[in-house]
C-alpha cells in the first residue's frame, strides 16, 4: 500500500460549465497549484455530446444520465492534467464528495456549491481512469512533460 501511495500518476480534473459561469477557473486551478501538483495539460473547452457520453460512459444506465450530458456540454469546461505522488486521491480529497451538501468545508464542491447537479468540478477516480480521460480530452501536442526546477537546499 505504501509503494502504491508513491507512484507518480497522472489524474484528469475538469471545471464543469457551472464553475467557468461563476468565475470560478482560477481559484480551482489554484488549489492543486498551491497543494503542490505538476501541471501537464490545460484548456477552455466546448465538447460534444458525444464526447461527453465517452467520458461518462459507466453512468450510461443512470436516471440522471440525459440530464448529465446536457449540464456538461452547456458551454466550455477548462481541461486539465494534474501529476504528482498519489494525486488521483488527493485531487478527490481536495474536489470532495459528489453531493456538494456532504462535502467537508475546505474542499472545493464542499466551499463553492451545493447542487449535485452543479457541483463544479470533476476528478478521475482511479489512475487507470486518470490516463484514459486525458488521452479522451487532450491530443498529442496539447500535454507537456516537464520538470520544475528544485532550490538546492530542498536537494
Ligand atoms: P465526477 O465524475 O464528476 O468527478 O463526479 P463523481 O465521481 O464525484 O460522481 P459520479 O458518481 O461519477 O457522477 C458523475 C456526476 O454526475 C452527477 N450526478 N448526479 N443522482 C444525481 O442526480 C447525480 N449523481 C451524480 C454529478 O454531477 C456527478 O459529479
Amino acid at each position: 500500500l505504501v509503494a502504491a501511495m508513491e507512484e507518480v500518476e497522472e489524474t484528469y480534473v475538469m471545471v464543469k460549465p457551472d464553475g467557468v459561469q461563476r468565475g470560478l477557473v482560477g481559484e480551482i486551478i489554484s488549489r492543486f497549484e498551491k497543494k503542490g501538483f505538476l501541471l501537464k495539460g490545460l484548456k477552455l473547452f466546448q465538447c460534444s455530446k458525444e464526447l461527453a457520453e465517452e467520458h461518462y460512459k459507466d453512468l450510461k444506465g443512470k436516471t440522471f444520465f440525459p440530464k448529465l450530458i446536457d449540464y456538461i456540454t452547456s458551454g466550455p469546461v477548462v481541461c486539465m492534467a494534474w501529476e504528482g505522488v498519489g494525486v488521483v486521491a488527493s485531487a478527490r480529497k481536495l474536489i470532495g464528495a459528489t453531493n456538494p451538501l456532504q462535502a467537508e468545508p475546505g474542499t472545493i464542491r464542499g466551499d463553492l456549491s451545493v447542487q449535485m447537479g452543479r457541483n463544479v468540478v470533476h476528478g478521475s477516480d482511479s489512475p487507470e481512469n486518470g490516463k484514459r480521460e486525458i488521452a479522451l480530452w487532450f491530443k498529442e501536442g496539447e500535454i507537456c512533460s516537464w520538470v520544475p526546477v528544485q532550490a538546492p537546499w530542498l536537494r
